[in-house]
């Protein structure tokens, strides 16, 4: 009888157990909230819902979340400043006074509460926006559930090269949606380079009338190709433009940081004015038409260099009402400083060893000014050498070790390296042959999601200066505004949960069976372009054997279909559906080769995974 009941109370507890493990424990939102606790029920939103606001700065978030149910989900809500039954409530009143990035989030019967400040109560409800049902035409239930959360890093970021291609100042406000939309809150924007100037400066109106405009540019890949398109390319934004994405941003609670690169990817300012290049006779010069480090960089010797610098950033810094500015400092060859006259009186005159020296001189200088006006700078890991600016941040992308020395130094530091998968101009799949044109390198969604970017040998008092983390999106190789959104998703998504959740608390396959797949769904019924991943529970591989089965494959996007072939050729959809396990038999000596997609419900496809099945039998 002991037994008998004790066996009972074993199957219940596995019931309950099960009946647990089944529910949606993680809510689906990304990037993972810190405290999720699920409970029984649902709200419901229906037409009687009240939208509901305390402060004006409330009625903002709730504003934005009533235009997001009308224009999703053909709801058109009121907002109101009463509380009752049936609402939606958004309040900044008892919000956690220590971080304005924190939130509450509580689904209980008859209410949903939001709390936060600021960009914590953006963030509330960019996770209840999350929550809403993938189907708009079935009605809107959500999971009682009881969310706190606040962010690992203060200093989430996504950058964009607009110096190699252009794009539209209606584009950058949809990258910065796309930003807000997984709580990251700093845009880069990365407005100079050799092939382009892209910001209007009014005393200096060269720099883009010449300097944002190439003659031409490489098509193809630089290192195999090397054609060129015999097309005029070029654009910039104006500073009327230039303020209304500053502002746009800000109101999704995104901060926007310019880089004016110097010394180095100057040949488009340069083209623009050719007396700031070394020696008595410099240039001409034109922008760059095709990629990579060129030896004409801006002059360190000359005051009239420093003087144009100095007139930029004091238009520049009106414009951005960021704390920083990025300075660039990376990848300046030293070859013309080293036979200009110019160059080397500086160095004797200031008692420099060298040109790395001068490289720091330079960077010092420019810091020294843009301190001057209450900004600090921001630059590549390169202002490490010849001895860093005194009060700079370093933005770390060559492995760790600028991470590591700029923060055991007590400076500031923000990780974007590669080793952390953080070059999302990289491909997103290893064989080349099923991606599309590339700067090459690897960067899939897994490798950004698996790393933790805390380089483990700053130590441990020093670890509070990594600010955060940034993925960079160079666009040598993006030359449309299609491309970049397949480059930053779903890879943003991996991003924002390295930059905001606790690293113990990731999990690779909840991540990406799961919540990123149920995001990649609402994704995939918008006009935006996402890479679909591949299919997941097979790899690439090769077995041995007369007969295998493949099993278990999951669809990398909700509601998405597997298609397969079995005679070598491409799937689509035009293939067998993979329902359920295939049973794959191979004839002594034979080679069968398995190749399995995905197909969203918008017709978008995956690329293909392969399983070669070999029978060595004779
Ligand atoms: C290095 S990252 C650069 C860029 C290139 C990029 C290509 C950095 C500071 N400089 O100029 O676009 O590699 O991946």
């Amino acid at each position: 009888m002991k037994k008998l009941f004790s066996l009972a109370l074993a199957l219940s507890l596995g019931a309950a157990l099960f009946a647990q493990e089944k529910k949606d424990v993680t809510l689906n939102i990304v990037p993972l909230p810190q405290h999720v606790q699920i409970k029984n029920g649902s709200f419901n939103i229906n037409g009687n819902t009240k939208i509901v606001f305390d402060s004006d700065e409330d009625k903002k978030v709730a504003a934005l979340f009533q235009d997001f149910l009308k224009s999703n989900y053909n709801l058109n809500l009121s907002l109101v400043k009463s509380v009752g039954k049936n609402s939606i409530y958004f309040s900044s009143k008892n919000a956690n006074p220590s971080n304005k990035e924190a939130y509450e989030l509580n689904i209980a019967s008859d209410q949903i509460t939001v709390k936060g400040k600021e960009a914590g109560l953006f963030y509330g409800m960019q996770s209840l926006i999350q929550l809403l049902p993938v189907d708009k035409k079935a009605s809107i239930e959500i999971q009682q559930a009881s969310i706190q959360d606040e962010p690992r890093f203060a200093y989430r970021g996504l950058h964009l090269d607009v110096g190699r291609h252009f794009f539209p100042v209606a584009f950058v406000k949809k990258y910065i949606d796309i930003l807000a939309s997984y709580k990251l809150n700093t845009f880069h924007w990365h407005l100079t380079d050799d092939q382009g100037w892209r910001i209007e400066i009014k005393s200096h109106p060269k720099l883009t009338q010449i300097g944002g405009y190439r003659n031409q540019t490489l098509s193809g890949n630089y290192k195999t190709d090397g054609d060129y398109d015999n097309t005029p390319y070029g654009g910039f934004y104006t500073q009327d433009q230039i303020k209304e994405v500053v502002a746009y941003a800000k109101s999704k609670y995104v901060t926007v940081i310019p880089e004016i690169e110097m010394p180095g990817h100057a040949l488009a300012a340069l083209s623009a004015y050719p007396e700031l290049g070394c020696g008595d006779k410099p240039g001409p010069y034109t922008a760059a038409q095709t990629w990579g480090v060129f030896d004409d960089v801006f002059c360190a010797g000359k005051e009239e260099t420093f003087k144009l610098l100095e007139d930029v950033i004091d238009e520049v810094i009106p414009l951005f009402p960021s704390e920083y500015i990025h300075i660039g400092g990376d990848e300046c060859p030293k070859t013309r400083w080293k036979t200009c006259p110019y160059c080397q009186k500086r160095i004797k005159d200031n008692n420099l060893k060298d040109e790395h020296e001068l490289q720091s001189y330079f960077i010092q200088r420019m810091e020294k000014y843009i301190n001057s006006k209450g900004k600090r700078i921001i630059g590549w890991d390169e202002i490490l050498e010849g001895g860093l600016a005194p009060n700079a941040t370093v933005m770390s992308w060559r492995g760790d070790q600028g991470a590591i020395d700029a923060a055991n130094q007590g400076h500031d530091v923000i990780i974007t390296a590669n080793s952390y998968g953080l070059y999302f101009d990289h491909k997103q799949g290893a064989d080349q042959n099923r991606e599309p044109l590339s700067i090459g390198g690897l960067s899939t969604l897994r490798k950004v999601y698996t790393a933790d970017p805390m380089p483990t040998k700053i130590s441990e008092n020093n670890k509070k200066h990594v600010l955060g983390v940034q993925a960079n999106i160079w666009t040598e190789y993006i030359g449309s505004s299609n491309k970049v959104e397949f480059t930053i998703l779903p890879r943003v998504l991996a991003l924002s949960e390295i930059a905001w959740t606790k690293p113990e608390k990731k999990d690779w396959k909840n991540f990406s069976e799961q919540r990123a797949a149920r995001q990649l769904a609402k994704i995939d019924q918008t006009s935006t372009f996402y890479r679909v991943p591949e299919v997941y529970g097979i790899v690439d591989t090769t077995v041995y054997a007369s007969e295998y089965t493949i099993r278990d494959l999951k669809p990398s996007v909700e509601g998405a279909k597997i298609y397969y072939t079995l005679d070598n050729y491409d799937p689509s959809e035009l293939d067998l559906e993979y329902t359920g396990p295939v049973k794959v038999s191979v004839p002594n000596s034979k080679e069968r080769v398995f190749k399995a997609v995905v197909v969203t419900a918008s017709g978008k496809r995956s690329n293909y995974i392969r399983v070669n099945i070999i029978n060595t039998k004779k």
